[in-house]
Formats: C-alpha cells, sequence, structure tokens
C-alpha cells in the first residue's frame, strides 16, 4: 500500500531544461557566442571521461571561434527549443506541469556582455516564451546563468575573475526583471554555484591553463566566486525591489557523502566533503562566508580582493529559497585511492556495494535524496526545491514508442522518498526533473544521455527528425502530477 501524498496543497511538479542545452539558434537575431558554443562533442569517447569534453583550451577556444559547425558543436543546435518552445509547452501543459525551470541566454540579450542595453530581438523572445507559459498555466522558474556566459568576457575579461563584470550581470539581471518581472516570480541566480572548480570555464571563465600553477588558478577561482556571490546578493536585492513578491533561489549540486566504515576518519572525511558541499549555500542563505571557509582562505595564503561595502551587500540580500541538484550519492574513505571508484572524473566517488549505477556511472540513492532534504532543511531552515534529479539514459525507439519503466523506477523511487521527508518535517514547494524533455548533456554534449519524459528523435550528431515523442514515462509522470504525488 503507498503512503499517503504529504506533499503540500499546490506543490509545483515540472521539468528543467536550459537555454545553452535545449534553444539551439546560437547565433540566430543577434545572439553572441557563450562558452557553451565552445562544448565539443567527441564520438566514442569513454563514458567516464567528462573532463576532456568538457574543459577546453585556448586552442579549443580559438579553433570554435573560427567555424560555424553545429555538428560536432551540439549544443549550438540543442533541440531547436528556440523555435519549437510552443510544440513542446503544449506536450508539458498536457502533463500537466506546474512549472518549467528553464535559463535565460544572456548573450541572446549582450552579445558580448558589455552592452549598455539589451537586444530587442532577446527580449522579445523570452516574452513570447514566458507569456506562452504563462497562457498554459505554467509556472516560469528561470536561472539566470546556467553555464552559458558570454565568450567574450572570457577572452577579454578573463571571466569572473574581473570586478567589472558585477556590474555586467547586475545591468544583465535589472533588464530581465525589468521586461520579465510581470511573467516570472521564481528566480534562481547561479546554476549549480559550487562546480566553479569542477569545470571553471563553463561557469566562470577561467582557462585554467592560462594560470601559471594549480595554486594560482585556485585563487583565481575563489576570486571570481566571490565575484559571483556579489553578483548574486545584488541581483536578488533588485529581484525583489522590481518585481512584487518576487521569490530567488540559491541552487546548489548536492553531492551528499557517506563514510565507508565506522572509522572516525572515514566519518570526518565524509563530514568534510559535506561541510565543503554546503559553503556556497552558507554565503548566500546565511549572508557571510563560514568560519571554516574564512580558515581555509587563510591557511592557503589565499586573499581575496573585496570592496567596501561587499560584506554587507552579501549580508543584507539573501535568498529566500535553497534549490539543488540532485543525482547521486558518494562515498569517502581514508582507504579511497585503493578502492574501486565510479562516477568518471566529473564527480569521483568509491562504489557504494548497496547501490546500482547509471550507464554513466552515477550512484543511484533515493534514499539519499530524502537524507539530502533533511539535512539541507535542518542547515537552512529555507523552504527547498529540487531543481535537477533524473536518470540519463540510452532510450531505444522501438515502433514509435520508448518503454522507459527503469526512468518511472527511478522517479517512483525518489518521489517515494520525497514524500517522507516532507511527512518527516521538510518544507519543499516543488520539483523539477532535470531534461524533462530529451535535450543535449552538459557534461557530454551527447543527445544519446537521455533524460526526458519526451523523446527527440537526434543523434550525437544532429541526425534526425527532430521529432517529439511521448515516452510511457510521459504518461506516468502526468498521473503523479494529477495526484499530487499519491499515485506512484
Ligand atoms: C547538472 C547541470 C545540468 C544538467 C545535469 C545533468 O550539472 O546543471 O545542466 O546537464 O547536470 O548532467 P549531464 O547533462 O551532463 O548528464
Amino acid at each position: 500500500m503507498a503512503e499517503k501524498s504529504y506533499f503540500p496543497k499546490g506543490f509545483l511538479w515540472g521539468g528543467a531544461i536550459a537555454a545553452n542545452q535545449a534553444e539551439g539558434a546560437w547565433d540566430k537575431d543577434g545572439k553572441g557566442m557563450s562558452v557553451a558554443d565552445v562544448a565539443m562533442y567527441k564520438p566514442n569517447i569513454d563514458k567516464s571521461d567528462y573532463v576532456s569534453q568538457w574543459h577546453v583550451s585556448p586552442e579549443q577556444i580559438e579553433e570554435a571561434m573560427q567555424t560555424d559547425d553545429t555538428v560536432y558543436y551540439p549544443k549550438r543546435r540543442g533541440i531547436d527549443f528556440y523555435h519549437r518552445y510552443e510544440e513542446d509547452l503544449a506536450l508539458m501543459e498536457e502533463m500537466g506541469m506546474k512549472v518549467l525551470r528553464v535559463s535565460i541566454a544572456w548573450t541572446r540579450l549582450f552579445p558580448t556582455g558589455t552592452e549598455e542595453e539589451p537586444i530587442q530581438a532577446g527580449i522579445d523572445y523570452y516574452v513570447r516564451l514566458f507569456k506562452e507559459m504563462r497562457k498554459r498555466k505554467i509556472e516560469p522558474l528561470v536561472t539566470l546563468s546556467h553555464y552559458e556566459m558570454p565568450l567574450y568576457l572570457v577572452n577579454h575579461y578573463d571571466g569572473w575573475v574581473s570586478r567589472e563584470v558585477v556590474d555586467m550581470f547586475v545591468t544583465y539581471s535589472k533588464v530581465c526583471f525589468e521586461h520579465f518581472g510581470e511573467y516570472v516570480k521564481y528566480w534562481l541566480t547561479f546554476n549549480e554555484i559550487d562546480s566553479v572548480f569542477r569545470h571553471p570555464f563553463t561557469t566562470v571563465g577561467v582557462v585554467e591553463e592560462k594560470y601559471a600553477s594549480k595554486k594560482e588558478a585556485e585563487a583565481a577561482i575563489y576570486q571570481a566566486l566571490h565575484h559571483q556571490f556579489v553578483a548574486s546578493s545584488l541581483a536578488t536585492k533588485y529581484a525583489h525591489e522590481m518585481i512584487e513578491n518576487a521569490q530567488v533561489g540559491c541552487m546548489l549540486t548536492k553531492t551528499l557523502a557517506y563514510p565507508l566504515t565506522s572509522n572516525p576518519e572515514d566519518v570526518l572525511l565524509a563530514q568534510r566533503h559535506n561541510r565543503d558541499n554546503s559553503f556556497y549555500a552558507d554565503v548566500q542563505v546565511f549572508g557571510e562566508y563560514p568560519l571554516f571557509m574564512k580558515r581555509y582562505l587563510a591557511e592557503n595564503d589565499i586573499i581575496i580582493d573585496k570592496l567596501a561595502g561587499d560584506d554587507e551587500i552579501l549580508k543584507q540580500h539573501t535568498v529566500d529559497f535553497v534549490s539543488f541538484s540532485y543525482y547521486m550519492s558518494m562515498i569517502k574513505s581514508v582507504n579511497e585511492d585503493k578502492m574501486e571508484k565510479v562516477g568518471g572524473n566529473l564527480i569521483t566517488s568509491v562504489k557504494n556495494p548497496y547501490l546500482d549505477i547509471s550507464d554513466w556511472g552515477w550512484q543511484v540513492d533515493p534514499v539519499g535524496l530524502r537524507i539530502s532534504l533533511i539535512d539541507l532543511y535542518d542547515r537552512y531552515h529555507l523552504p527547498l526545491f529540487v531543481v535537477e534529479n533524473g536518470i540519463g539514459s540510452i532510450d531505444e525507439l522501438v515502433d514509435g514508442k520508448v518503454h522507459d519503466e527503469y526512468r518511472i523506477d527511478y522517479f517512483r523511487k525518489h518521489f517515494e522518498q520525497m514524500n517522507l521527508a516532507c511527512k518527516e518535517g521538510v518544507e519543499m514547494f516543488g520539483y523539477t526533473s532535470w531534461g524533462c524533455i530529451d535535450i543535449v548533456s552538459a557534461s557530454t554534449s551527447q543527445m544519446s544521455k537521455r533524460y526526458g519524459f519526451i523523446y527527440v528523435d537526434a543523434d550525437d550528431l544532429g541526425n534526425g527528425s527532430y521529432d517529439r515523442i511521448k515516452k510511457d514515462s510521459f504518461y506516468w509522470y502526468k498521473k503523479v502530477i494529477e495526484t499530487n504525488g499519491a499515485q506512484l
């Protein structure tokens, strides 16, 4: 007998995509190049090798700027959401989705990021998109920066290391609030702001090879991160001033770690991982750097250049809710060097003997989502929103159907645990599955790593009709939403 539903009335069930992985039209209507337009798809690369698809060199940037190829630069074509959003929103409305998380491509409004005024075609597109969402009673949840900053700022300003980029981001954010505020109430500032060390180029525009040492690159990333913290707080300030009842969230990759054994040293390692992971949300919720991070920076001679007033900005403009992505849990151990690993070189973990792993080596842990929800709620006492969760898999299209019972099973188990978290006193108000429609993978630029309830008929090289096809999970999720999580 399934548990009764503890999801609050009006719970926002939905899905999530990002401009750079879905829109395509990378150079249409005046849009400038973003860091996503440099991401190259490399065929036959090992599934565990994310780094070489996502990290770039100055040479790769140069090479990417010389071509308009959309075959090996799949994020330039996405799934053509830019032109097909009405069809896609109709399918999402049919599913009963109450919210859709999208991002705004900064370079569609400010091609280089340095302009004083936005280009009208970009404004017009997003007004059309948000109006269409509203018409279909789909609440927009909008990410201001989702791995798609202007490439021009990387090449001419060292990305977010330069303080001027803070002002440029604030200009961009205020334009978004001014033109889209009447349609959009829920905002996220930076997607997975903790991922600046996992892939600094796509997040803060830092090209590590430009720095003489790893230590200098680390210091540059912390400086860039500080500028993003300030920019996030200023965006929060202006959202609150410019949009009535605006709700602004931070967004964290929750990478929950367990100790391999009850050896206190293992427990300490897991605790340190979880604490370091929370640092990024701590700053945006508590409005200051936690003492453990101040100590780390001092111990490692990392001096962050702050402007007078930065501390006050952080303190005065904190977020209204905490959002996060959840895909896996990890294991830490003092003996991890001698142990079997999973997860590839993006988020590596000791293999957990109690958990299955996805086709891409991510450990599937539904109970871990419940633990994460409880951890985050107990730490921040703010409403929570899961804005990414799902399983990337190879889906087979057979006679026009996709029988993805593995995806239904994945979501059923995760929703059961979310429901129990709500029962056990966690306040959450929404959930958006990642890639509710198949889109280009962030870390591998593949179409074949599919997350959607809706199949898009395109392969890794962009061959296909791009027809949208409802998977079995489409009908299952429709029922979940209809019954507010009672029927899993
Ligand atoms: C997160 C990103 C998303 C999304 C997700 C799945 O880190 O915020 O953009 O892509 O990962 O990752 P992938 O697409 O690489 O499977």
